[in-house]
């Protein structure tokens, strides 16, 4: 054993010594002890655990290289929305479109396409995960969710930023079937968070979420809502739709689906 963990068994083996509780031969043996190491490798597991939850949802997702690009991405869930809505903004190339943006900020704005292009831009190429177990790698260029926030002023009581589609995944009596997601503040604000507008050097086309899809580079596809129409900044999501947070996670899937 070395490193920081041998340091830490060392340190805690000296504290506990310190603590007059027992001689060091005494701690050495008692170390060795199965009660004793259980306790350190649960320490150990909590210290990893707050580790991967303090930095790991800070760092940035693996970015690759151009020639790392999957020629035949798979589009998955929603390929197209098809209502009468969605099938008028698509015929007008999406000028008409309006990305509105309320709930909890100071200042509710409605974005044109143009004017998320106008906007600080983010090019990324990273890797697509399905909870089903496929994947692909495409390059994605948005604007950063952080900017957009940033231009709304987030109120003091929001936490937690829902997104709303065009498309609806499940017909349902209480209408609970349209797709919607909810990220909190860390991920929101994660550089690599970015509302795209193009996949591949062209506009996002239909089967991938026309006009705009969420990008959400530590988390699980299904998290990544398309076709987004709409995003409020909420205290709480329990009061949406079936009100665990998303399409999916009302129907089992786990609301934070890190990778
Ligand atoms: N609006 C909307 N967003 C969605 C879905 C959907 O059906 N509707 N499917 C999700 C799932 S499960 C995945 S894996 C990805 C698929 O993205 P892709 O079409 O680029 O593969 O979109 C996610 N976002
Ligand atoms: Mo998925």
């Amino acid at each position: 054993m070395s490193g920081p963990l041998a340091s830490r068994r060392r340190w805690l083996q000296r504290a506990l010594a310190a603590a007059g509780t027992l001689t060091l031969g005494a701690c050495e043996r008692l170390a060795n002890s199965e009660r004793v190491s259980s306790a350190l490798d649960a320490e150990e597991t909590w210290t990893r655990r707050a580790q991967r939850w303090l930095l790991g949802r800070a760092a940035l997702a693996p970015e690759y290289s151009e020639r790392d690009i999957s020629q035949d991405p798979r589009s998955n869930g929603t390929s197209d929305p098809d209502t009468d809505a969605y099938n008028a903004l698509a015929q007008g190339g999406f000028a008409a479109w309006r990305l509105a943006v309320g709930g909890l900020v100071e200042r509710p704005l409605r974005l044109s396409l143009e004017d998320l292009r106008g906007m600080p831009a983010r090019t990324q190429i990273t890797r697509h995960d399905c909870v089903e177990g496929w994947s692909y790698i495409a390059k994605w260029t948005g604007t950063p969710l952080a900017a957009v926030l940033a231009r709304a002023g987030l109120a003091a009581r929001a936490r937690y930023i829902v997104f709303y589609c065009a498309d609806t995944l499940e017909i349902t009596l209480d209408g609970t079937g349209q797709y919607y997601e909810s990220i909190d503040l860390v991920d929101a604000l994660h550089p690599q968070t970015i509302l795209a507008y193009a996949m591949n050097d062209h506009p996002l086309p239909i089967p991938y979420g026309a006009p705009l899809r969420l990008r959400l580079e530590r988390q699980l596809g299904y998290k990544m809502a398309k076709y987004i129409m709409a995003i409020e900044a909420v205290e709480s999501f329990k009061g949406i739709s079936r009100g665990s947070g998303g399409f999916w996670e009302d129907r089992g899937y786990e609301w934070y689906a890190g990778i």
